[in-house]
């Protein structure tokens, strides 16, 4: 898969694209990933990407051309990207299915926004979406781009080795992991739960399903609304839920 990034502040991908899952993909050729420093694109002295508001206001907007310029190299150096992403707050909110859908993509352009604002030609003459990562204020788009690529470049095949761990996500599934331990059996004297040792791969199991579902009650109960339950998760659902309302019973007693 081909990715273009466009941004004024190129050196902070370096880092993240060098290490863990997403180096090894983009060494390995499994993704091609281009990095463009908006300025390249530029044509005066300065190097100027941004200006003052019309109608005056505070901040400055990023200007129309150099981000028109960008794409367009990227469109004759690679050819027509399937998707034009503009990171912006006022964009729609990234999700794991928005993730799922772009790894089915096969060339993606990010725009990584900055200042006060994008001049707004570029919302609806360039970009073909606008994406947000959450509801908190952060002072660019950088960080949101890195969050897009790493969660749509580990579903691309062969990116992670292990297939069953992506399908098997909480958020693929609806539902939070189940604890998880490792030696030594006894630390500081907190012992792991004893079913995990009992070698009884059924009852590990179910215990696993009823703490990933009491988990997913008490910390995300919007995520549950949507879940993907097996048979059996559905009746450990049923009785998690007794439960609860049993000692909710006992609360007003
Ligand atoms: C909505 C806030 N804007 C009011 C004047 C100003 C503004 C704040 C922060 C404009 C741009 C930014 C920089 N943030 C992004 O470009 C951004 C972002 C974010 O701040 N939070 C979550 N997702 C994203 S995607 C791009």
């Amino acid at each position: 898969m081909k990715f273009d990034i466009v941004t004024i502040f190129p050196r902070m991908f370096e880092g993240p694209t060098r290490e863990g899952i997403l180096g090894r993909a983009i060494e390995r050729r499994l993704v091609d990933l281009c990095v463009h420093d908006l300025r390249e694109y530029t044509d005066d002295r300065h190097r100027t990407v941004d200006d003052v508001a019309y109608g005056g206001g505070p901040g400055m907007v990023l200007k129309p051309a150099p981000l028109f310029r960008a794409v367009d190299a990227s469109r004759e150096a690679r050819g027509i990207p399937d998707a034009v992403i503009l990171t912006s707050p006022q964009g729609r909110r990234f999700s794991q299915a928005e993730a799922g859908r772009l790894s089915g993509l096969g060339h993606v352009v990010l725009l990584c926004g900055r200042y006060e604002g994008v001049d707004e030609r570029v919302r609806d003459h360039v970009a073909t979406e606008e994406l947000s990562i959450g509801d908190y204020v952060l002072t660019g788009g950088e960080l949101p781009a890195l969050v897009v690529l790493d969660a749509v470049v580990r579903l691309l095949p062969g990116v992670v080795g292990d297939e069953q761990s992506v399908e098997q996500d909480s958020f693929t599934r609806g539902l939070l992991d189940y604890p998880q331990y490792t030696r030594p059996a006894e630390f500081r004297g907190i012992a792991v739960p004893a079913v995990l040792l009992s070698g009884h791969h059924a009852e590990v199991r179910r215990w696993r399903k009823r703490q990933a579902l009491e988990r997913t009650i008490g910390r995300r109960p919007d995520l549950l609304a949507t879940a993907q339950l097996d048979d059996e998760e559905r009746a450990i659902l049923r009785e998690v839920q007794a439960a609860r309302q049993e000692e909710s019973d006992d609360g007003r007693d």
